[in-house]
């Protein structure tokens, strides 16, 4: 059997609208034609709660596709338990089937593929949500069985207490497929595959790697990255020393024209020092459309390094996820009357919301 895996679409992602829906499709539409079977790994959309113009591009793009689609929800798209997310939108929809915690069985010409999922749960309760699972659902030992998750790992995300890959092991999967992560790697001796994202979201140096999905096939028990056509995406560094403003500002347009070519996306490291008394406001910095300056002159203090260190250790856990931590952290063990994510929900809607939701709670 040949099972195509996509993740992260991103949806309506807003600084590369277009290219999210135009990549996407192009994913889809290539694994319909080559696969028997479609597995998406969370993030369809960007947003939780998208809006009617992008539900109506999925729901154009589902329609098109013979192949059938299991899937599973990830970070962007969940929301407290009993809000419907868009994703299970779509199953209502008859679109897809949505797993999360929960299994389903796959065959074509009499071969049995077990599929199990679950959809993004915060980093710090990945391990329990795990335990969960393995108390829920038990893959069988006479079939290829799949798990669907959407995750960190420490092996391929730097970050505080998250779990590693070898915590899926005994599980005892054929195979584990993760989203969540933007670009394309694989663990385990080809036992953890992640297909990466179809959409450039974060302009890091590993999203100059080509986007695409996963195919894999069951008899062979290998796969292959399809690559799919998308933006040129490239990231390049040019250093100063003790340089005049004037100068380094010739040098970096160079570079752009350089670099520039239609529709490709630059993203322009720039680092090192200026000459001595001037400050990086002396700079004017290009401003031009698909071009990206990351602007790191005259960072040299220590100080600065390690703030910047933690600021990026903080971001790859989203701010919501952070304030749902914090929250959850501080009621430990006090309260027990109320689920603690869902009154983070409804203090989303204002304070006002979360009184209500506490006020239904109180005996
Ligand atoms: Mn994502």
């Amino acid at each position: 059997m040949k099972i195509a895996v996509i993740g992260d679409t991103h949806l309506g992602y807003p600084r590369f609208y277009s290219d999210s829906f135009i990549q996407a499709r192009a994913a889809f539409k290539d694994a319909d034609q080559k696969a028997d079977l479609i597995l998406f790994l969370g993030d369809l959309y960007d947003s939780r709660v998208p809006s009617l113009q992008v539900l109506g591009e999925a729901i154009s793009l589902f329609r098109e596709l013979k192949t059938p689609v299991y899937a599973i929800h990830g970070n962007h798209e969940r929301r407290s338990r009993g809000a419907l997310n868009p994703v299970e939108l779509l199953q209502k929809a008859g679109f897809l089937t949505h797993l999360h915690l929960d299994s389903a069985i796959f065959e074509k010409d009499g071969e049995k593929v077990f599929l199990a999922g679950f959809g993004n749960v915060p980093d710090d309760l990945a391990l329990r949500a795990l335990e969960k699972l393995k108390e829920k659902v038990t893959p069988p030992t006479d079939s290829f069985s799949i798990l669907l998750i959407h995750q960190s790992f420490k092996e391929f995300v730097y970050g505080e207490n998250l779990s590693s890959i070898h915590d899926l092991e005994p599980l005892n999967y054929s195979l584990y497929l993760n989203g969540h992560i933007h670009a394309h790697k694989t663990g385990m001796d080809g036992k953890f595959l992640i297909p990466g994202s179809t959409v450039l979201t974060q302009l890091t140096r590993e999203e100059t790697k080509p986007k695409g999905y996963i195919l894999y096939d069951t008899n062979s028990k290998t796969h292959e990255f399809v690559e799919i056509p998308s933006r040129k995406f490239i990231f390049e560094e040019i250093e100063f020393e003790n340089t005049f403003p004037k100068e380094a500002q010739e040098r970096i347009k160079e570079k752009l024209s350089e670099l520039k070519a239609p529709k490709t996306i630059i993203k322009l490291r720039i680092k090192g020092t200026l000459a001595q008394g001037f400050k990086t406001s002396d700079l004017t910095l290009p401003s031009e459309e698909g071009v990206f300056i990351d602007n790191r002159l005259n960072e040299r203090h220590l100080k600065k390094e390690i703030e910047k260190i933690r600021e990026m250790r903080e971001n790859k856990l989203s701010l919501r996820d952070l304030s749902e931590q914090r929250l959850r952290e501080r009621l430990e063990g006090k309260i027990s009357l109320f689920d603690p994510q869902k009154l983070f929900e409804y203090l989303l809607d204002g304070p006002e919301a979360g009184m209500e939701y506490l006020k239904t709670k109180r005996t």
